[in-house]
């Protein structure tokens, strides 16, 4: 028998040993299983009121909605509810009900446009959507979808007080955490149109025990935490690593609605806030604030910066400003489950971390790093496409087994499309993206859907939407377009026409009328070549 000789896969694997995780069990049993020891301690808070509910309630009332939604509107395993809200104790109640239930809770920014909604409704399959009084009317059109509203309810809508007063739910579904999808997020991932991420119970359970289970947690979080939440539970990052890792762990969360830095700081004082998850362009807001040095703001321990890069001149800055917290960043993609990596300072026993590395790889988990021409694995040091496998990741693309087949290959490892490295300290740099992709402020904007969005007005031929760097956004999404013959539609014309259709951060910022679009010989747009055209002017 002989072999190829075949170049050894250099595998990255994160410092601290492998743990059990509990992954047999659908997730809110999984995030309640110490609930005998801490129903009296405050879960959630809302930051608006201070009112606060304890494990015990938390635990009670998404009993009691989980039954609201099963007998007033029919929510079945399978099914889908589309979570349309704000930060909310009624969101993270939602959340755990649809779980109870086996269904799936899609997630979408409230502030979507009404296209945009709809779009995700039909796609997701949502007979249901939770949303607040003020967002009913963007709702009200979609075709069999019953509409949930919080606060005092709306005209036509079931009351979601209405279901956290049903009795309790007898008997959970029967949930099987391999293939039950409990989030489905949308995601663009390395290409083309949002598509939903299937994240099923096992899915979940896995990314958040690598982050706070085991002896020697590699995210600390305790009891006597006061975890900030201020970033918005529909993306990812606040579901899973502040909602879903706080309730793990028995710590409390208190809840913004949205963010403000003078407002912040006043909520961290009060609350004796000890974990802050932020986005770099919240940490250059509160930098920049006054507000920072007019309260006292020492009971924070440690500040999490995640879902865009975050420079080492940005982190000094913060550092000085708040000496007593550890700084460190988390890296994560929807996709991956979602996070691929976790700074080491963070750990229950920390080491020592360099300012600009966002992590080393979660245990319980694989990382490569490929040359992006040949698929070869490289060695430490040598930047190249970031690739995760484990328990951890996505089940798939829902309904899209082309797209799911392009981004987790035969071999289980899903490719992010980020370029980044491992250095001798297993510390990962993420150093360029391969993708499309375009963050603005940690907001995911698809280049794909503005271009198709521009293709469709009859003034234009052709367009390509590419990120632009920024200081206080990191990124904005700008235009190149190819006016149809004779047309003389303007640059405000041309950024009207798209602000119109979308929410606020896939507004476009400039346009660059150009001849013709560059493009491979298969059709592809030379990305590259309009950034770097970007980056000369
Ligand atoms: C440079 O952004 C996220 C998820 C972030 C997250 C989640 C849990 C961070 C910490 C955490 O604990 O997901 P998406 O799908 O919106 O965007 C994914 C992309 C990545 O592929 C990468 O390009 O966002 C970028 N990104 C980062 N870039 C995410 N985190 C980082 C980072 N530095 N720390």
């Amino acid at each position: 028998l002989t072999t190829e000789p075949r170049a050894e896969t250099v595998v990255f694997r994160s410092t601290l040993p492998d743990i059990a995780i509990p992954d047999h069990l659908p997730l809110h049993d999984y995030v309640f299983e110490r609930l005998a020891g801490r129903r009296d301690r405050a879960c959630l808070i809302d930051g608006a009121t201070g009112e606060a509910l304890t494990f015990g309630d938390v635990d009670r009332l998404s009993r009691r909605v989980a039954a609201g939604m099963r007998a007033a509107l029919g929510v079945r395993p399978g099914g889908t509810v589309m979570l349309l809200l704000p930060n909310s104790v009624e969101f993270a109640l939602a959340f755990l009900a649809c779980s109870r239930l086996g269904a799936a809770a899609t997630t979408a920014n409230p502030l979507h446009t009404p296209p945009e909604i709809a779009k995700q409704a039909a796609a997701s399959g949502a007979t249901v959507v939770v949303t607040e009084p003020a967002f009913v009317a963007k709702v009200r059109g979609l075709a069999g979808v019953a509409v949930v509203a919080t606060g005092g309810g709306a005209e036509g809508c079931v009351s979601f007080a209405d279901l956290a007063a049903a009795d309790e739910l007898a008997e959970a579904a029967a949930i099987d955490v391999s293939n039950d999808v409990v989030a489905l997020p949308y995601s663009s991932g390395t290409t083309g149109l949002p598509k939903g991420v299937m994240l099923s119970h096992r899915g979940l359970v896995t990314s958040v025990a690598q982050l706070v289970d085991g002896d020697n947690p590699n995210l600390d979080l305790r009891e006597d935490d006061v975890v900030l939440c201020v970033l918005p539970m529909f993306h990812v990052y606040s579901l899973h690593s502040i909602l879903l890792c706080g309730m793990r762990a028995g710590a409390a969360l208190v809840i913004m609605k949205r963010f403000d830095s003078a407002r912040m700081c006043e909520l961290v004082e009060r609350h004796g806030v000890t974990v802050a998850p932020l986005v770099p362009p919240i940490v250059v807001e509160i930098a920049k604030s006054d507000a920072i040095d007019r309260h006292d703001l020492s009971s924070v321990r440690m500040v999490i910066s995640g879902a865009a890069p975050m420079g080492k001149e940005l982190q000094d800055i913060l550092r000085a400003k708040l000496p007593r917290a550890v700084l460190g960043q988390g890296y994560g993609m929807t996709e991956a489950g979602p996070v691929l990596s976790m700074c080491m300072a963070f750990a229950k026993e920390p080491l020592p971390v360099k300012s600009g590395a966002c992590g080393t790889v979660v245990r319980n988990a694989e990382l490569k790093i490929i040359d992006p021409e040949t698929g070869l694995s490289l060695p430490r040091n040598q930047p190249g496409e970031i690739c995760i496998r484990g328990k951890q990741i996505m089940k798939g693309y829902l309904n899209n087994p082309e797209a799911t087949a392009k981004t987790i290959d035969a071999e289980g490892w899903l490719h992010t499309g980020d370029i980044g490295y491992v250095d001798d300290d297993d510390e990962i740099f993420i150093v360029d993206r391969l993708k499309e992709l375009i963050k603005y402020k940690g907001f995911q904007v698809a280049p794909a859907e503005l271009e198709a969005m521009l293709i469709a007005h009859p003034g234009i031929a052709d367009a390509a939407v590419v990120p632009m760097k920024d200081d206080s956004c990191g990124e904005i999404p700008v235009a190149f377009v190819v006016t149809r013959g004779g047309s003389d539609i303007t640059e405000d014309e041309v950024k009207q026409y798209v602000a119109k259709q979308v929410v606020f951060y896939k507004r476009l910022h400039k346009i660059f009328f150009v001849e013709t679009i560059p493009k491979a010989p298969s059709g592809k747009i030379l990305r590259k070549d309009l950034r770097a055209k970007l980056a000369a002017c």
